[in-house]
């Protein structure tokens, strides 16, 4: 059998030797004297030339080219498929799907998602899930080469972690579960276990508005560490982890980041950072706000620009009765929490916290927010176990993406999203 190429190496190819190429029919051009089939595979474009009249299968087939491969200035990559046989390998692709993004991305976003099978084929479609995949690379590189073990909790829990309002409940064995809002109970124990710990997977809020920046299910990343003074080794930790992922964008994504034309963010040693009473005071809000409002993100997303030329900004000491339970307060002013968000270009991207450690603290804590013990006893009665002090942070990874790429709702960037309205595809 001839050996398979791909597009990409096709012109490393020697000339007049057999190829082989498997991938899609991109695009097909009739002439008077010459057909081109132009094929893409994942590495790129191919171009096949046949004689004039040769039936060509349909646009987003997919096939197989087997010919000689030619120098041909002309060409992608300056070489191309000669006397070639073309083989369709699976049924040709339904026309009308296939011409909802052909030639440009500009059917409205339903379209584009109920037809993803075909839309998400688009190059620069393809391109935003590059950005993703090698952002979790530097994720995962940056905190394994810091001593953190990856680990996978449950997503079927017996309680809520962020509130009982947004989580959706489902039938167990015959009795009520809930889909898992965030591994923050299981990160938080596993401290005990590992001292360091992440994980990256999928959580769900069964969020009741329909924004642009709210999915019911998204991927979260999440990080934990043990052994810590208090929140400000955590946001050191974060803002290495945003380093980090910066820096496998631009390593692995390169091609995708000079085809979407990115701007990609520099994050600073030093991060600009604000407690939530400056943060107040310099937007001109009133003290006594329980949490920033959109429009407080995004004016502090300008200040840090425009003052300190940073993507982002790191708010701490958020209001300790308006964070999560789990939350360790300020020693010195237990009104304030050591708590944090990390705003990217004006929106949140991560919430993070040094934790309570203590058994006594968080009976206390649940009582003062008038929380029941029983449903968080397993996780409480941990804390009988020795869990040295810890914190840690959860990055929304739709959300980096979507502020990475300019994306002016999150479905444009998330495979296949669930919301409100949308359970297919
Ligand atoms: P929080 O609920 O703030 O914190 O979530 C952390 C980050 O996840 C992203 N995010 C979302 N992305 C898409 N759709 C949603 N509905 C959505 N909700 C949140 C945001 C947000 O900053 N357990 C804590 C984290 C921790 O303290 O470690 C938590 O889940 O980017």
């Amino acid at each position: 059998k001839v050996p398979r190429t791909t597009a990409h190496a096709l012109p490393t190819t020697a000339p007049g030797s057999r190829v082989r190429l498997q991938g899609w029919v991109h695009r097909r051009r009739e002439l008077a004297t010459v057909s081109f089939l132009v094929l893409r595979d994942r590495t790129g474009l191919a171009q096949a030339v046949f004689a004039p009249g040769t039936p060509l299968p349909p646009e987003e087939t997919p096939v197989e080219v087997v010919g000689t491969a030619t120098a041909n200035a002309q060409a992608p990559g300056g070489v191309e498929v000669t006397s070639p046989v073309v083989t369709a390998l699976g049924d040709p692709a339904d026309t009308p799907a296939v011409e909802l993004w052909r030639p440009r991305l500009d059917t409205g976003l339903p379209t584009l998602l109920d037809h993803a099978a075909t839309t998400w084929r688009h190059p620069r479609q393809r391109a935003v899930w590059e950005l993703a995949a090698a952002s979790l690379h530097g994720f995962r590189s940056t905190l394994d080469a810091s001593g953190f073990t990856e680990v996978h909790t449950p997503k079927l829990v017996e309680s809520a972690t962020e509130s009982g309002a947004n989580v959706f409940e489902v039938d167990y064995f015959g009795r009520p579960a809930y889909l898992a809002q965030s591994p923050q109970f299981y990160k938080q124990v596993l401290v005990g276990v590992f001292e360091r710990v992440y994980e990256v997977g999928p959580v769900f809020r069964a969020e009741p508005h329909d924004t642009v920046r709210h999915l019911a299910q998204y991927v979260s990343l999440d990080v934990e560490l043990g052994f810590v003074e208090d929140h400000v080794e955590v946001i050191a930790c974060l803002r290495d982890t945003v380093a980090g992922m910066v820096e496998a964008v631009h390593e692995r994504a390169g091609r995708a980041v000079e085809l979407l034309g990115l701007d990609v963010p520099v994050v600073p040693e030093v991060v600009p950072t604000l407690h939530f009473r400056e943060a107040l005071a310099l937007i001109g809000a009133p003290e006594d706000e329980p949490d920033l409002a959109p429009e407080h993100e995004r004016a502090l997303g300008a200040w840090g620009r425009e003052e300190h030329g940073s993507d982002f900004v790191v708010v701490h000491g958020y209001p300790t009765a308006h964070r999560a339970f789990y939350s360790h307060p300020d020693p010195e002013n237990p009104r304030w929490s050591r708590s944090f968000d990390l705003l990217f270009r004006g929106l949140e991207l991560v919430s993070g916290a040094q934790r309570l450690h203590r058994y006594d603290d968080y009976v206390a804590a649940l009582a003062a927010r008038g929380y029941p013990l029983a449903p968080y006893a397993s996780y409480v009665e941990a804390f009988r176990r020795g869990i040295p002090p810890h914190g840690g942070f959860a990055i929304g990874l739709e959300r980096w993406v979507a502020r990475l790429t300019g994306a002016a709702n999150i479905r444009e960037v998330t495979l296949f999203p669930r919301d409100l309205h949308r359970l297919a595809p």
